[in-house]
């Protein structure tokens, strides 16, 4: 068996979420982010496969509370269902859409974007909040790959989404939480580990992977 990082006994990708300049120092910092870069760039050695992800907004995005004149972190009846509503952030084309100049991890192979399109959001790597794939679990199931571990921003959105997929594509999924970095707005750090717990995702800290 070929095994992609060399402590995991399956064929394992490393799934980095949106590092990002908005979620970093831009618009929607997230407290703490700046402190998992490093320590993230030191884990992905142990990996040969790896992904990022990058959030990839369109100016007047469903998600920015601007385009709908409503103050963030309303919530908006979209046709996909309820959409909260943030900061215009990570638009294609600006400097806060970029992966953040300390993300270092060169031997990554594929970069994800997601929430491409102007009226649907998405949250998860894998399936856009309107039900369509991005090719992500394609690629996976191509290599090989049965097992995926996730780090990034934000633990309870992005994070936790994408997390949450992969284990209901049938990957054995583990969070490293001390290598990602939360928004918790209104218990949402609480809400987002409670599901991922029931749907078999392992949250672990870094020491103990
Ligand atoms: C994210 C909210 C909106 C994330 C992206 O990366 O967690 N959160 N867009
Ligand atoms: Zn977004």
């Amino acid at each position: 068996m070929t095994n992609t990082a060399k402590q995991f006994a399956k064929k394992t990708a490393l799934i980095v979420v949106d590092v990002q300049n908005d979620f970093i120092t831009g618009t929607m910092a997230v407290a703490g982010a700046s402190d998992i870069i490093k320590p993230i760039n030191e884990f992905a050695k142990r990996f040969e496969l790896v992904v990022l992800t990058q959030d990839y907004h369109p100016p007047k995005h469903i998600s920015f509370a601007s385009t709908h004149d409503l103050p963030e972190l309303g919530v908006l009846d979209a046709p996909y269902g309820r959409q909260v509503l943030w900061a215009d952030h990570c638009v294609q084309g600006e400097w806060g859409v970029k992966l953040s100049d300390e993300l270092a991890i060169n031997h990554a192979r594929l970069i994800i974007r997601k929430g491409c399109r102007a009226d649907v959001d998405s949250y998860s790597a894998f399936i856009e909040a309107d039900g369509t794939p991005t090719g992500l679990d394609g690629y996976l199931r191509q290599l090989g790959v049965e097992q995926v571990v996730v780090v990034g921003i934000a633990t309870d959105f992005c994070v936790a989404w994408t997390a949450m997929d992969a284990a209901r594509l049938g990957y054995e999924c583990t969070v490293v939480t001390d290598l990602s970095a939360a928004i918790d707005v209104d218990g949402s750090y609480q809400a987002a580990a409670h599901q991922m717990n029931a749907l078999g995702v392992r949250l672990v800290e870094l020491k103990d992977i």
